[in-house]
């Protein structure tokens, strides 16, 4: 079968890199078939968004001449802090057991304070320089296993959480955090309205942490890799490895 990427970004006031404001992206993996499909619903996507009106649309299809790998999902753990003071002190406590130091931590949370209003991906963070080693780094290339999915929607629906957001950042960490070398990921949404965010890594899963930021504010990712001499392997797989994501669901409550 022949598999096929599927991005798009859209902003305000010009492309990203022309300084525009990011107002929507997406990403997947999808067999011809579900090509024309998945153009309608990112077309949807960026059009209907608490963001506002883009002027710059972008939608790529690439097709895969490489070998899907199957990644496995990560899987769902609950949490229920109910301030932003929790919330923080929760993901702290959670990225600490993947070795990341308090300080770490919070030069983390300094940067999806304030963050600059063409920003659409990740920074990337080296643990063993404290040095950002690159920013807007986008996860691609990967998709759902189908049956995966079907699977995790039943389970979502069942836990009163059905959420697209929510399957759409799962599939992105689980593929981000498949990646060797990288450690962990911190993620809040870059949407004002949107407080939910996750913290996630292999030995953690996808924590989920709701109040993690207060309404009104920016957002985004930070990965943090082991060491910054691995950049050039860890873009590899984060742009270039087509990954399925595949595997039983599992929610932690
Ligand atoms: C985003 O805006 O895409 C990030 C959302 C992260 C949290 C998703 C969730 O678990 O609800
Ligand atoms: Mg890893
Ligand atoms: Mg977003």
């Amino acid at each position: 079968m022949n598999w096929y990427s599927i991005r798009m970004r859209a902003a305000a006031g010009g492309p990203h890199e022309k300084g525009g404001r990011h107002i929507s992206g997406a990403e997947d993996l999808v067999p011809e078939t579900e090509i024309e499909d998945r153009l309608f619903y990112f077309w949807q996507k960026a059009s209907n968004h608490e963001k506002g009106k883009w002027d710059f649309l972008q939608i790529t299809v690439e097709k895969i001449d490489e070998r899907v790998q199957e990644v496995s999902l990560l899987p769902v753990k609950l949490f229920y802090p109910a301030t932003t003071v929790d919330a923080r002190k929760l993901a702290t406590e959670l990225l600490g057991r993947n070795g990341i130091t308090q300080r770490q931590i919070n030069s983390a949370f300094q940067l999806l304070e304030n963050p600059p209003q063409d920003i659409r991906g990740a920074w990337v963070v080296a643990l063993d320089s404290n040095r950002v080693v690159r920013e807007n780094v986008r996860a691609t290339k990967f998709g759902w296993n189908q049956t995966t999915y079907q699977q995790l929607r039943e389970m979502l629906t069942c836990a009163g959480l059905i959420n697209t957001r929510l399957s759409e950042a799962l599939a992105l960490a689980s593929k981000v955090n498949a990646c060797p070398g990288i450690v962990a990921e911190l993620c809040w949404s870059d949407n004002p309205e949107y407080t939910t965010g996750y913290v996630a890594s292999s030995r953690l899963g996808y924590c989920r942490l709701p109040n993690f930021k207060p309404i009104g504010k920016g957002g985004g990712r930070v990965f943090w890799i082991e060491k910054e001499e691995q950049i050039e392997s860890v873009l590899h797989w984060l742009r270039e490895v087509p990954c399925l994501i595949g595997g039983v669901p599992i929610l932690q409550k």
